[in-house]
């Protein structure tokens, strides 16, 4: 199914570096409505949750400290084609492949401490915005 929704995650890197802002103007600028938006921190358990499907990967220990280091901005993005757009959007997962003007580039400074999270696909989109969203709140 087909939602024109996305799911993002400013992570710690950037909100440490003072991006929020910034970013959430590229977001808007770029013909994404916020749907749901909040700032939270990620337990140890809710990063190895999010990110199950790399744990057998060698960075995965460095990922779930990393996401778990500091505050980060959860926010639904609605748009049509919201999935690929917003990944075009960030640009490449390495900041040193993302293409000139997308987020990652401007401002993620390596591989692991990427900046921002974009859903991959329209399923992951709803998954990952009820993992963030879920309770009594109905988007
Ligand atoms: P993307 O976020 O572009 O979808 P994924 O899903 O392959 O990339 O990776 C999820 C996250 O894991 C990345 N955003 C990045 O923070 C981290 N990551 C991916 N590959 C590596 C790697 N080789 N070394 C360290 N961290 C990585």
């Amino acid at each position: 199914m087909t939602t024109n929704r996305t799911f993002t995650m400013i992570k710690p890197d950037a909100v440490e570096n003072g991006h929020i802002g910034a970013i959430l103007d590229k977001i808007n600028s770029a013909g994404f409505r916020i749907v749901a938006m909040k700032m939270t921190q990620m337990t140890q358990r809710d990063a190895e949750l999010f990110y199950d499907i790399h744990k057998e990967r060698p960075f995965f220990g460095e990922l779930v400290t990393f996401m778990t280091r500091g505050p980060i901005i959860a926010a639904i993005l609605e748009k049509n084609n919201a999935v690929e757009d917003f990944r075009a959007l960030i640009g490449a997962t390495n900041p040193a492949d993302a293409a000139d003007g997308t987020i990652r580039k401007l401002y993620a400074t390596s591989l692991g401490e990427n900046a921002v999270h974009g859903s991959d696909s329209d399923e992951n989109a709803t998954i990952e915005g009820n993992f963030h969203f879920s309770g009594r709140e109905q988007f």
